[in-house]
C-alpha cells in the first residue's frame, strides 16, 4: 500500500504576529515535561522543538526514534504516564511473539508504538525525509507544535565504556547504564546538516531553551550537528538552559553517573560549565540556590525556580518563568 506523497508543511509560519517564537532543544522524558508546559501555556505553533536523534536505533528493519516519539506522544497526550516513553496502555504481544521466534527483545517495543515505526520506515522508504515524516505524524496526531528532528540521517551515539563500545540504547536499556563511561562518539554527524526547518526556527526565535536533558547524550548531539551550535551562538535570541541536575542528582537517567565518570562536578554548576559561552541564562532549582554565585562567575545570569515538573501546574510555572525572561 503506497502512502500518499509528501503534502506536509515543515516548520512554523514565523510571520504570524501573535507572540514570541520559542525554540526548545530537547532530548526525551525530561524535555517532554517542559515542552508540555509550553504547550499548556498555549504556545502552539509558536514553539519549535529541535529533538535529538542520536538515540535512534534500527531494529527489525525499522527506524526507531525514541526522543522524537517521546516528545510527539507527550504533546499528543498519548505518552505512558509511568515510564514517560511509549504509549499509555500499550501491549507487547508482537514483541513477545518475536521473542518466541528467537529475536532479541531487550528493547521494549509496544504494539501501538510499533505502528509509528512501521509507518515512519515505510514513508522513509518511499523517499520522504525524516522532518516531513515527523510533521506528518504530528499532524495526524493533532500536535500543533513544530517537532523537528535535529538532522535527517541515521547518526547513532555510541558510548565508549569499560565493557567496550555500545550503541546508546544498548548502554541505556540492555546494560541498564551499568558499564563505566569513558566518552561518546556522535557517529555520522560530520556529513549531516540541520534538518529542514531547524535553522529557520533558530534564526527567528526570541528565546532558545536548552531543556533539562542529559548534556552528553541528548543536547550534545544536537549541538554537534554542523551549523546548529553556530546558529544558536549567533542568534539574537536569549539562550537559556534548565539544569537537569537537582541536589546533585539527575531526576531521570544517567546524567549524574556520566558527569562523575567523566570527571565533571556532579552538580548544576558542572552542567553550566559544559554550556559555558553559549548561555545568557542558567535556570537552577531552588535546592541548588547556593550555587548561583559560582555559576554567575561563569558569565551567565542565574534564575532560581522549582524545576521539578511533577505536576501540570509545575510544568506550566517553569515554562511561564522562561517566557518571562524576556
Ligand atoms: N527505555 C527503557 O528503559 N527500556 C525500554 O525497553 C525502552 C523502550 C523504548 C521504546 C521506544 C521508545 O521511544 C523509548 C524506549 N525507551 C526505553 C526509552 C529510551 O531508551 C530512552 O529513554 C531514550 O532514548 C533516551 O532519551
Amino acid at each position: 500500500m503506497a502512502p500518499a506523497p509528501p503534502r506536509v508543511e515543515i516548520g512554523n509560519e514565523f510571520s504570524r504576529p501573535d507572540g514570541v517564537p520559542v525554540v526548545a532543544l530537547a532530548g526525551g522524558v525530561g524535555a517532554a515535561k517542559l515542552v508540555r508546559g509550553f504547550a499548556l501555556e498555549g504556545l502552539g505553533r509558536r514553539l519549535s522543538v529541535v529533538v535529538n536523534t542520536g538515540d535512534d536505533l534500527e531494529a527489525f528493519g525499522l527506524r526507531i526514534c525514541p526522543d522524537l516519539d517521546t516528545i510527539t506522544y507527550t504533546l499528543a497526550g498519548l505518552s505512558n504516564r509511568t515510564w514517560g516513553w511509549g504509549i499509555e496502555g500499550d501491549s507487547f504481544r508482537c514483541l513477545n511473539a518475536l521473542g518466541r521466534l528467537g529475536a532479541d527483545t531487550w528493547f521494549g517495543l509496544g504494539d501501538q508504538d510499533l505502528a509509528t515505526h512501521l509507518w515512519r520506515t515505510s514513508l522513509l522508504n518511499q523517499g520522504w525525509g525524516l522532518a516531513a515524516v515527523t510533521a506528518q505524524i504530528c499532524e495526524a496526531l493533532g500536535v500543533e507544535v513544530s517537532v523537528l528532528p535535529m538532522a535527517e540521517g541515521y547518526t547513532p551515539t555510541l558510548v565508549e565504556t569499560d565493557a567496550g563500545r555500545l550503541h546508546l540504547q544498548e548502554y541505556l536499556v540492555r546494560e541498564k547504564c551499568g558499564p563505566r563511561v569513558r566518552g561518546f562518539e556522535y557517529t555520522g554527524l560530520d556529513s549531516q546538516r540541520p534538518a529542514p526547518g531547524v535553522e529557520k526556527a533558530i534564526r527567528n526565535a526570541r528565546i532558545i531553551v536548552i531543556c533539562p536533558s542529559n548534556p552528553f547524550i541528548s543536547v550534545g548531539p544536537i549541538l554537534a550537528v554542523p551549523g546548529i551550535r553556530q546558529a544558536v551562538a549567533s542568534s539574537p535570541a536569549l539562550v537559556a538552559a534548565v539544569s537537569p541536575i537537582v541536589g546533585g542528582r539527575a531526576l531521570k537517567g544517567p546524567a549524574a553517573k556520566m558527569l562523575e565518570e567523566l570527571g565533571h562536578p556532579v552538580s548544576a554548576e558542572g552542567v553550566a560549565r559544559i554550556y559555558r559561552g553559549l548561555l545568557d541564562v542558567f535556570v537552577l532549582d531552588e535546592r541548588d540556590a547556593g550555587s548561583a554565585p559560582a555559576i554567575e562567575r561563569l558569565g551567565m545570569r542565574v534564575v532560581v525556580r522549582n524545576t521539578v515538573m511533577d505536576t501540570p501546574s509545575a510544568k506550566r510555572a517553569l515554562a511561564r518563568a522562561l517566557l518571562r525572561l524576556l
